[in-house]
């Protein structure tokens, strides 16, 4: 293409310090460097863990950031020595990278490249520089990818080649929120068939789970949510009860332990709250249950319990991008989703252009929305 090897001017929505609304911005992307691809994003999600960087919720995150993480999009010119993707490919970015050779890696059972941007959050390329600058002033990336522009760069490790037939506007969900929730079920839980589930918070993350507890072949999904507008939506995906807190006057897990004899087999915490979390664990039962940490807490936060709990017999478990290995399972995700093994459309709740990204921001805290995918 002929933007290839030069700077390319875009519009991108900025964070430049936290709780501020982001800022659509001009900014210029430079040339990929040695194994960097650069992409023009097609569509992309917003996901509570965007969220959770514009509250501040994370102590050391990077400002100013060009958020987003969740995308399609396609290749618009490599770096030397790139070999997995070419320019046209269409293309998923992934926040957990593969560079193939850490411990992470090489282990079949993780999913965790060293190289990923969590925990040190440096929001810099590997050789500790960005491709972002606005009014001369650097931006950092978020997660490896940054999606919330229209044309990122990504290191190689970061990206994975999809079918050249993909719907974008809706495979971009499987970059985050529906791998997570659907492989927490069916990778991290190893859910089978006939066993009871609760999902506790019925976003794009824990509507993906009552997905997979379906597919797995679970009997009862008991789906749980402070907001009873997600109830439709829950019911028609596999949630076979809803139950809003708000109508008991005892502790959810009473709740659900009397609901099911002593508890399910899986529960999943779906909203990056630790009451919850300790909810979820005093859901399952006591001696066969599993309980399976999605949602993602503020930095800092402790999660506390007594040992005993786990005495009789459960287990506690969690998991990023609910066990998958983006590089690997990505791509027969989207197929999965092109043969309408999965609907990824009743996830998808509202489209709306990219300038409206504040919008979809407001719909995400107020409840309104699932999943807002923003179009180019
Ligand atoms: P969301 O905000 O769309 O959904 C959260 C839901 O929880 C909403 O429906 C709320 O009404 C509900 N809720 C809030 N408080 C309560 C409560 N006390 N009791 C019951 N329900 C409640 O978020 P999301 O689905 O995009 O993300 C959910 C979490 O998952 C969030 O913490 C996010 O950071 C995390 C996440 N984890 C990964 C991962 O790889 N582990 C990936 C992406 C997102
Ligand atoms: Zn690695």
């Amino acid at each position: 293409m002929d933007t290839a090897g030069k700077v390319i001017k875009c519009k991108a929505a900025v964070l430049w310090e936290p709780r501020q609304p982001l800022k659509i911005e001009g900014i210029e992307v430079a040339p990929p460097k040695a194994h960097e691809v650069r992409i023009k994003i097609v569509a992309t999600g917003i996901c509570r863990s965007d969220d959770h960087i514009t509250e501040g919720l994370m102590k050391n995150s990077k400002y100013p950031v060009i958020l987003g993480h969740e995308a399609a999009g396609i290749v618009e010119s490599i770096g030397d020595g790139v070999t997995a993707v070419k320019p046209g490919d269409k293309v998923i970015p992934l926040f957990l990278p593969h560079c193939g050779e850490c411990r992470g890696c090489t282990e079949p059972k993780s999913n965790l490249c060293h190289k990923a941007d969590l925990g040190k959050h440096n929001g810099l390329m590997s050789d500790n520089t960005s491709r972002f600058t606005c009014n001369g002033k650097l931006i950092h990336n978020f997660l490896n990818t940054s999606t919330f522009t229209e044309y990122t760069v990504v290191e190689e490790m970061s990206v994975v080649k999809i079918h050249d037939d993909a719907p974008l506007d809706q495979v971009c969900l499987i970059g985050c929120g529906f791998s997570t929730g659907y492989g927490s079920a069916v990778n991290l839980a190893k859910v089978e068939p006939g066993s009871t589930c609760a999902v506790f918070g019925l976003g794009g993350i824990g509507l993906s789970v009552i997905i997979g507890c379906k597919v797995a072949g679970a009997s009862r999904i008991i789906a749980i949510d402070v907001n009873s507008k997600k109830f439709e939506k829950a019911k028609l995906l596999g949630a076979t009860e809803c139950i809003n807190p708000k109508d008991y006057e005892n502790p959810i897990h009473e709740v659900i332990q009397k609901l099911t004899n002593g508890g399910v087999h899986y529960s999943f915490e779906c909203i990056g709250n630790t009451d919850i979390m300790v909810s979820a664990i005093l859901s399952s039962h006591l001696s066969c249950g599993t309980a399976v940490i999605v949602g993602v807490a503020p930095s800092g936060s402790i999660l506390s319990f007594p040992s005993r709990l786990f005495l009789t017999g459960r287990a506690l478990k969690g998991g990023l991008f609910g066990g998958f290995r983006g590089k690997e399972n990505v791509p027969q995700l989207v197929s999965d989703v092109m043969a309408e093994k999965f609907k990824l459309d009743e996830l998808l709740s509202h489209k709306l252009p990219f300038s409206e990204i504040n919008k979809g921001f407001d719909m995400l805290r107020n409840g309104e929305s699932i999943r807002t995918v923003l179009k180019f």
